[in-house]
């Protein structure tokens, strides 16, 4: 773990960001990447640093390939690692980068591969050298290490998962009720991402009542059906699971489920609730079971196998976004590089039915239509929804949305004209795409993009609306242009066609210097506020903004030395019932 944090600590924080995304050239026109064809804002929203200690991958040395030193070797993975393994793969197999395995590389040869990694391609790959990322001596080390074998990480099983394993307060010694005189459900988990830990505050106060140490780079809150169980799961693929009965939430069970991971969710099916928990890891490759209560790993599945296009083998699908479903006792598991949706049957684990659904590559996040029975998600290499039916287990439509469709978990309401829709934006294109979701009262729009609405620009993450709301929120926090990233697009649900207002939330939240970008709309319980990160540096000064859904006028700046890098903001009920 000391060595890890080494590794983190020499990667600028504020780099730390998402995937690897193929370029967009209306972002190309941005100043100041140092690469023609690779803006600014996509180099920061790189894939963070692979947190594996390097130390523990295999090496082998290829005897075609040009000589390296042990040491070489050893600076060369550590590199890779930090700066490379979130595009192209812990195993080079491809991922939104290009695969950069020996039978590619040994062909090209040092002099191309320096040309590559020197000067970046209009592809996406950054210009690492002239970019001065990487010194020279580092673009020739790179260029013939990657003409070996890739040091393959360690597995990580059960004995590994038990050994992590910790029941901090067994469930026989929790509270019988709620301790404390929080209003549960209108709590919300945020995320402080660089700090490794989550806040809670409390809705209706506006009070941080909470702070609790999770997993380094903590991504995703989750909560367990009947609300009393919040689930958080970091980039280290460390769980926490904190018992919000208690007078004090504390974790009362911990594990690590991988060395890499990004997803948790519980079990929703009626009988089952808060029985089962689900983590997906991108390392290694699989999902793990483990009880509600105690997060004790039961099963755990590869996920390794062949490519829904080109049926080929892949060593590496990282485990994306996973919902739970309500038709069945079944979890919903996005496979990124194999573009496989698993529905995975829960009702018994010794005889796991386990239904692989086709869909497209590569597969990241996604959320249910507002019936809850379809769930749409998002393959953002292949700009297309892939809507599955949770009830008939089957892929029901591919749609093709705009570039790069990211919708977190999307936002659902009535269109005026089409009837029920589903709405996500786009990392690459400033448009929002409208899906029809109403296959019995509005079937001819069901499953078909029926609006396009123009946002401010590309580099949207989150989307969000409410049941009790007239608006729609879609924040560009990842557009090269200040004025888009630090302020918030307001759509009016009833006048489509007005187009969008432009809110300044990170004015209004009146910070010093940072990137102040403003990111997640999440709505309280009652749906008349909703809740914007401004996330800075991690040295610098966040806050969260609250607005008020109708007036959208500011309501409240939420300020405290310990709101270091907020992003995601999980409202428990909203969270729980997955309203959105
Ligand atoms: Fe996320 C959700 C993966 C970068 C904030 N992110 C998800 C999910 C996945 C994922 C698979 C869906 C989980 C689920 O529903 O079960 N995220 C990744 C990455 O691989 C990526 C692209 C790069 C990385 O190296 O991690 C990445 N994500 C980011 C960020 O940089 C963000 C903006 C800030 C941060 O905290 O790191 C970020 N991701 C989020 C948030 C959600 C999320 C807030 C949940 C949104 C929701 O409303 O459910």
């Amino acid at each position: 773990m000391a060595r890890l944090n080494i590794i983190i600590k020499s990667v600028p924080v504020s780099l730390l960001a998402i995937s690897c995304l193929v370029t967009n050239p209306s972002w190309a026109e941005e100043k100041g990447s140092g690469h023609p064809g690779t803006p600014e804002s996509e180099m920061r929203y790189k894939g963070a640093p692979v947190p594996i200690d390097p130390g523990q991958a295999k090496e082998t040395l290829s005897p075609k390939a040009p000589k390296l030193t042990p040491e070489e070797f050893a600076r060369a993975k550590q590199i890779f690692f930090e700066r490379c393994a979130g595009c192209h793969g812990v195993l080079r197999k491809g991922a939104t980068g290009k695969p950069l395995t020996p039978d590619i590389t040994l062909g090209k040869g040092t002099a191309y591969l320096k040309t590559f990694i020197g000067y970046g391609s209009p592809g996406g790959m950054p210009n690492f050298g002239t970019s001065g990322t990487l010194p020279d001596a580092d673009v020739d080390l790179m260029a013939r290490f990657l003409q070996h074998e890739p040091p393959m990480p360690p597995e990580f099983g059960m004995k590994e998962m038990k050994a992590s394993w910790k029941v901090l307060v067994p469930p026989e010694k929790r509270p019988k009720k709620q301790m404390n005189k929080y209003n549960l459900e209108n709590l919300f988990s945020v995320t402080l991402r660089d700090a490794g830990q989550v806040a809670l505050i409390e809705g209706d106060s506006k009070e941080i009542v909470e702070v609790i140490d999770t997993g380094y780079a903590v991504h995703i809150s989750r909560m367990s059906e009947s609300g009393r169980y919040l689930f958080v799961i970091g980039r280290d693929a460390k769980i926490n699971l904190i018992d919000l009965w208690m007078k004090h939430p504390a974790s009362v069970a911990v594990i690590k489920v991988g060395m890499e991971a990004r997803s948790v969710e519980t079990s929703k099916f009626k009988g089952y609730e808060d029985k089962y928990a689900i983590a997906g890891s991108y390392w290694p490759p699989q999902f793990v079971i483990m009880d509600g209560d105690t997060l004790e790993p039961k099963k755990i599945v590869s996920t390794r196998g062949m490519t829904v296009d080109t049926q080929e083998y892949h060593p590496e699908p990282r485990v994306a976004a996973i919902v739970a479903s309500h038709e069945h006792p079944e979890f919903i598991i996005n496979v990124k590089e194999t573009g496989k949706i698993l529905m995975v049957n829960y009702e018994n684990l010794d005889d796991l039915k386990i239904t692989s659904i086709d869909a497209a590559r590569y597969l990241h996040d996604g959320g249910w239509d507002s019936t809850r029975r379809y769930f749409m998600s998002a393959a953002n290499k292949s700009n297309k929804i892939a809507v599955v039916d949770s009830k008939e287990d089957k892929l029901v439509k591919l749609v093709d949305v705009g570039k790069i469709p990211h919708p977190g978990r999307g936002a659902n309401f009535v269109d005026p004209k089409f009837g029920p829709v589903w709405a996500t934006s786009h990392l690459g294109d400033k448009t929002i795409s409208l899906i029809g979701t109403d296959p019995v009262k509005h079937k001819e729009n069901a499953w078909k993009v029926v609006r396009t609405l123009d946002g401010a620009g590309g580099g949207s993450l989150f989307i969000k609306t409410h049941p009790k709301s007239n608006n729609l929120w879609v924040d560009t926090t990842l557009n090269p242009d200040e004025s888009n990233s630090q302020s918030i697009a307001v759509f009016d649900l009833k006048n489509l066609d007005k187009g969008f207002v432009k809110l300044p939330i990170a004015e209004w939240a009146k910070l010093g210097e940072g990137p102040k970008r403003v990111v997640q709309p999440e709505y309280n319980k009652a749906g008349d506020e909703v809740w914007f990160s401004v996330w800075s540096g991690a040295k610098q000064e966040s806050a969260i903004v609250v607005v008020d859904d109708k007036t959208r006028k500011l309501k409240k700046v939420i300020k405290d030395k310990r709101l270091i890098t907020p992003t995601g903001k999980f409202n428990v009920y909203n969270t729980m019932h997955d309203v959105y």
